[in-house]
């Protein structure tokens, strides 16, 4: 898969992908992660790339000419299944999203800043809009390495069996069990003997009826909660 970042902050996205698993996937040629500085198609020659909004009210928008054009020439070397405006009006991310979005071959992510992007934009180039919850933050760029990194874990070939995907929360809308490893006892504090049984069917069991147990207690809403089985 192929991510393109078009970014006014640059910066803020040198090293999130340069370490562990994204690190693995890029190394193996699964991923290519290629930031562009949005000032590279700035109006002049101070880089500006935003301006007041009409109508009045504080707060910058950013301008249509840089992002149109930034977004012609990138498509130009890249056919883009997706066009991905994050913002915090998107639609909420989960892992339901991350698993199809996995499924692409070229992305263009695009990160607002300041009040966001003139609507024109968002109307005739973004193919889809994504929030990563219900809070602010000062720009999309945090949100897309959170998108990047959680749809880069699950291309093909970049987890091993220890770090699979398939038993972690949500793939199947439960919540992961407890995990435990040594010492045995650590202070008097034991760890479950199931787990210490070598029983593997009871193991199972007992870590389902603990996903369970917890997507009840802590996420009462998630659909495996709601229909076990
Ligand atoms: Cl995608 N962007 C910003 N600026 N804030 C957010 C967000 C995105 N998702 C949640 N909050």
């Amino acid at each position: 898969m192929h991510i393109d970042i078009l970014t006014v902050l640059p910066e803020l996205l040198e090293s999130p992908f340069q370490h562990s698993i994204m690190k693995r996937a890029k190394d193996k040629g699964l991923l290519k992660v290629q930031v562009h500085p949005l000032r590279k198609w700035a109006v002049n020659e101070y880089g500006q790339v935003d301006d007041y909004q009409f109508g009045g009210g504080a707060g910058m928008v950013m301008m249509c000419e840089p992002l149109a054009k930034a977004i012609e020439e990138l498509s130009l070397s890249r056919k883009y299944d997706e066009i991905v405006y994050l913002t915090p009006d998107g639609e909420m991310f989960n892992q339901k999203m991350a698993n199809t979005l996995s499924l692409n071959e070229n992305m263009l992510l695009i990160c607002g800043h300041y009040k966001g992007i003139d609507q024109r934009i968002r109307e005739h180039f973004i193919t889809r809009e994504i929030s990563i919850g219900d809070y602010v933050l000062s720009g999309g760029e945090l949100a897309a390495a959170v998108l990047v990194d959680a749809i880069g874990r699950l291309l093909p070939g970049v987890l091993n069996d220890e770090t699979s995907a398939l038993f972690d929360s949500f793939q199947d809308d439960l919540l992961a069990p407890p995990v435990y490893t040594r010492p045995e006892d650590f202070r008097g504090w034991k760890v479950p003997e199931i787990l210490m049984s070598g029983n593997h069917k009871k193991i199972e069991e007992w870590r389902y009826e603990q996903s369970l147990q917890r997507t009840k207690e802590r996420r009462p809403g998630l659909p495996g909660e709601l229909s076990p089985e």
